[in-house]
């Protein structure tokens, strides 16, 4: 078991599942929902000033949380980049992390590469680096290119997935799968806070509690589905308190907070890789930029929380929480962002040097054989081409 040093009261809402204790870091509450600060309750361990709290120890070392920082930059740097690539009709949409790099990259860190499994919505792309999938892969997927969707053997990662909740009875199957074959691998999941109102949610969640899977449900509440607000979505207070209904444990986290969420997850893959089961981590931040390169949040979104969101900047707080140890500073800052960029470069490069599929392989890899429908479709589009 992690060591994971702060203690959480148990919230308002009778524990049902005893297995969790302060011990793993998680406990099942009911948080006050304030939409314009997310829950009163989520476990939080850095402030936004970057101090630890009096009562909290990370479990993450100074050059892991630096490794992580630098994962979180390039969160932020890629944005900007594939912004501009797609405005210039270089590149396919994309959905920005810009603040939501905390909750990504601290669950990322929490899963280990060689043996946990990573199942993405679409806004994941440091937790996918770190888990070994190679940039170029990513960019062609972004380029049209089938290649995109081919994730190297031995990367335990799964393709993006756009048609909301898909992917997780999937995830359920795969953490079922390794659970059933012995071995002690557990899958963590990303969802959107809009994706748990989809029917593939509550299926999911409801069979990984019936055979006990050892996958984490992370939903990342960045208080938006496109332009439907978090609290259009459910009436429940929080969407972790949900879990109760499914048999599993819940937690709320900061998902502003790098520490907090990997704390948060840490104590989940604990208990799922112990056999525990499942568990649902509602991770609550905001999506600073827009909902995707096609979006316009300005015609739907608060601005004064949006400030105050950016007041809670995720990368600022690592910075100041790493300055105050002696491990950061503005040298280090342009140090890094300038590898980045060369990072970025180098792998764009690359991808540009993959020749393009052509096409036709819009009917290529989506049935081992064309199907009748298929081949007849293959058939009109060489007639007329
Ligand atoms: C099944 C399905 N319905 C609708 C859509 C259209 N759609 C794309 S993204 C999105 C909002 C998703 O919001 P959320 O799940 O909160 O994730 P976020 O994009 O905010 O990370 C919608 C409705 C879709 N992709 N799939």
């Amino acid at each position: 078991m992690r060591k994971y040093t702060r203690t959480h009261e148990v919230g308002k809402v009778a524990v049902s599942q005893p297995a969790l204790t302060s011990g793993s870091g998680i406990v099942v509450i009911e948080p006050q929902f304030r939409p314009e600060h997310g829950h009163a309750d989520a476990v939080t361990l850095l402030d936004p000033h970057g101090r630890l709290a009096p009562d909290a120890a990370s479990v993450m070392d100074d050059a892991e949380v630096g490794a992580a920082l630098r994962l979180m930059l390039f969160g932020r740097v890629f944005d900007r980049k594939a912004f501009s690539l797609q405005r210039q009709g270089r590149f396919g949409t994309y959905s920005p992390i810009e603040g939501q790099e905390a909750s990504v990259v601290g669950a990322a860190f929490a899963l280990d590469p060689g043996r946990d499994w990573i199942v993405p919505q679409y806004r994941e792309l440091p937790a996918l680096l770190r888990h070994g999938l190679p940039l170029t892969r990513y960019l062609l997927y972004h380029f049209g290119h089938p290649l995109g969707g081919h994730i190297p053997e031995g990367v335990n990662v799964l393709p993006t997935q756009i048609s909301l909740a898909a992917q997780l009875p999937h995830a359920v199957g795969l953490a079922w799968g390794l659970h059933q074959q012995g071995r002690d691998g557990v899958v963590c999941a990303f969802v959107g806070d809009g994706a748990t109102s989809e029917g593939d949610f509550h299926e999911a969640c409801n069979l990984a509690g019936v055979v006990n899977a050892p996958v984490i449900f992370f939903v990342q509440n960045n208080g938006w589905a496109i332009s439907t607000p978090r609290e259009r979505q459910s009436a429940a207070s929080s969407l972790a308190v949900r879990a109760v209904g499914y048999g599993f444990p819940g937690a709320v986290v900061d998902g502003n907070d790098l520490l907090a969420v990997h704390a948060v997850v840490s104590g989940a893959v604990d208990r799922a890789r112990a056999g525990g089961g499942p568990t649902l981590v509602e991770s609550v931040t905001y999506r600073i930029g827009p909902h995707n390169t096609s979006d316009d949040p300005s015609r739907y979104a608060d601005t004064e929380a949006l400030e105050d969101w950016r007041n809670r900047d995720p990368i600022v707080r690592v910075q100041r929480y790493l300055e105050a140890r002696g491990k950061w500073d503005e040298a280090a800052a342009e140090r890094v962002r300038a590898e980045i960029d060369a990072e970025i470069n180098a792998a764009l490069e690359e991808a540009w040097q993959v020749s393009p599929a052509g096409n036709e392989a819009l009917f290529d890899h989506v049935f081992l054989a064309d199907t009748p429908r298929l081949a007849d479709q293959r058939r009109t589009w060489a007639k007329e081409h």
